[in-house]
């Protein structure tokens, strides 16, 4: 069967960017596929988080997945560090993926800045643990926004060496030709890459030291309102046709956002909105996000309400979690040669 496997670090101010890059898809493939939706505090801790706000955030992320769609019945929603084995493949994927192929990867580059010396370990290995989320569970399928689509790679050449530097171990202990499969990012839609509000060039971010600069989930009918007008843009009327948007970064942006939230294309935003002034469009997508994300932010709110219901989730989610990454890490440690309590 396909298994899709995705995670949000509870970090904080949850914003439209994560909604519709990866949450909104995540609530759409509950219909075809076998979900596992985590929310990765392990990689939260690779920067500093306080210890109570990591509590509030874990719970709050929980909330936004069940008030966006997401079934916890039917599927799984768990808290990653309440299944041991992610930190257990997590290393044993550390001493398979290469000092190199970290090196590479751009999000560690821009989040270590100048300060190399001083960022901690985790924020380098972060990748080797994600494709240990993943390949915990050998999932064949990840929602994810643009950005992530570096470690999905990175993931797929982890998965690849381990299963040629022990395929004599794999087919030995009968578990097939290759172990992990090479698993397929799923990167679709018109806002995979959804940018700030007051800079076309930089992605909608939790960290954005300007809450102007993002939608949160919780953000109420006001505030919603005061951002989109305060949007940036530029002088010119909205393009009739796509190509118009070109080297319009913050139009496209908004254009974009509008798209995912009918669930339409750009083009049938233009021909709804081209040729007219801004501030009609920038009405309507005030009406439209009020109308999508406050039901959200309420349902949110009413969940975090009762943080042990909350907690009765995750912890439900993490013992079926766990009886599948029991298996996997049963396999890989027979693969590698490790004994065990049979
Ligand atoms: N701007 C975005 N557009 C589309 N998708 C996005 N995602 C994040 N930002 C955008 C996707 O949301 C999922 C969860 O992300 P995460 O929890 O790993 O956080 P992140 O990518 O680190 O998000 P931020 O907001 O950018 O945080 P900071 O400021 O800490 O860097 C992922 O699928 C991600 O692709």
């Amino acid at each position: 069967a396909e298994r899709v496997f995705s995670g949000v670090q509870p970090t904080g101010n949850l914003h439209l960017g994560n909604y519709l890059g990866a949450i909104k898809r995540f609530v759409a493939l509950q219909e075809t596929h076998d979900c596992l939706y985590c929310v990765v505090d392990l990689h939260a801790i690779t920067v500093w988080q306080d210890p109570e706000e990591l509590k509030r955030h874990t719970r709050e992320v929980t909330a936004a997945f069940i008030a966006c769609g997401i079934d916890p019945k039917a599927h799984i929603v768990f808290n990653q560090s309440q299944v041991s084995g992610h930190a257990e493949l997590a290393w044993i994927f550390n001493c398979v993926a290469r000092m190199g192929w970290l090196s590479r990867m751009t999000q560690f580059k821009e989040k270590a800045g100048k300060d190399r010396e001083n960022v901690s370990l985790g924020l380098f290995a972060y990748p080797s643990l994600m494709a240990a989320d993943i390949l915990l569970y050998r999932a064949t399928h990840v929602p994810v926004g643009e950005d992530q689509k570096q470690h999905l790679e990175l993931t797929r050449d982890i998965a690849q060496k381990f299963n040629v530097d022990f395929a004599a171990s794999i087919a030995a202990n009968g578990l097939g030709d290759a172990y992990f499969p090479l698993t397929e990012p799923l990167i679709a839609g018109p806002a995979t890459r959804v940018m700030s509000l007051r800079d076309g060039s930089k992605k909608m971010s939790k960290s954005d030291p300007s809450d102007f600069s993002r939608i949160n989930l919780t953000d109420d009918a006001d505030a919603i309102a005061g951002k989109v007008r305060k949007a940036k843009t530029d002088p010119e009327p909205l393009p009739s046709e796509e190509a118009g948007l070109k080297a319009r970064p913050e139009a496209d942006n908004l254009v974009g956002i509008y798209a995912a939230l009918v669930d339409g294309s750009r083009q049938s935003v233009l021909d709804q909105f081209g040729g007219g002034q801004f501030s009609t469009f920038k009405s309507a997508l005030v009406d439209l996000a009020v109308a999508k994300l406050g039901p959200i932010g309420a349902e949110m709110k009413r969940l975090m309400d009762d943080p042990g219901a909350i907690d009765a989730i995750l912890i439900d989610g993490a013992d079926r979690a766990r009886v599948i990454a029991d298996r996997t890490i049963a396999d890989v440690k027979d693969i590698v040669g490790m004994v065990r309590r049979g």
